[in-house]
């Protein structure tokens, strides 16, 4: 986790640099996730908005991982501050379905209608951009993207989500910013605890 999030912080400052590296691993994760947060994760910033990328390694197969991310119906099943979820139109998991969220109380915030912009199955890409609601997050975007990694030995994942938005009236963009990669941390993190749960119960 430590060695992935410097690699990212370091990817997003400059992507020639060149860094001191440990071992033979972590090298070739480090040039993966700077392929990885080029590739997916380089959107274009104009004047008032901010973007961030957070990275959050996984003991548990992309597979796994991929089940949890993929329901775009079911944000609650992982994401702590969302209170309930209810998909509009018939059901479908589809590109342009809406999903209308309800957080819980104590945000500046209650709810939250959010259009799923890309399912990838094959290549494991999630997106979704927030459309309406009552927050102060006015054209949020975020993409997650999951990578096959070996931890410990053992089939692990990479997580990578990046987003953009416009930055509040009255807000900085460091604040806009500190605020959602908090948001976003916590549900990468329990993103985590949920797969490898996930996972020791799928093996029994
Ligand atoms: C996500 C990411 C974010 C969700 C934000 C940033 C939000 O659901 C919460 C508080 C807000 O003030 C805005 O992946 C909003 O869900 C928890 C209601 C959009």
């Amino acid at each position: 986790m430590m060695y992935a999030q410097q690699a990212q912080q370091e990817v997003w400052r400059s992507p020639d640099f060149t860094v001191r590296r440990k071992s033979a691993e972590e090298e070739e994760e480090y040039s993966r996730l700077r392929e990885v947060v080029e590739r997916y994760h380089s959107h274009a910033v104009s004047g008032n908005e901010c973007r961030s990328v957070v990275v959050q390694r996984i003991e548990a197969p992309v597979s796994v991982v991929w089940s949890v991310v993929r329901r775009f119906d079911e944000p609650q099943a992982y994401k702590h501050f969302v209170r309930s979820c209810c998909l509009r139109g018939d059901g479908d998991l589809k590109v342009g379905c809406l999903r209308e969220v309800r957080v819980v109380s104590g945000l500046p915030a209650a709810t939250s209608t959010e259009r799923l912009e890309i399912l990838d199955e094959e290549r494991h890409i999630f997106s979704f951009r927030i459309v309406g609601g009552d927050h102060r997050l006015n054209n949020y975007r975020s993409v997650t993207t999951l990578h096959e990694a070996l931890i410990e030995g053992q089939p692990g994942t990479v997580v990578v989500e990046s987003y953009l938005v416009e930055v509040p009236d009255g807000n900085t963009k460091e604040d806009t910013c500190l605020f959602i990669d908090t948001i976003v941390k916590c549900n990468l993190h329990s993103l985590a605890q949920i797969s490898q749960h996930l996972k020791m119960h799928n093996s029994c």
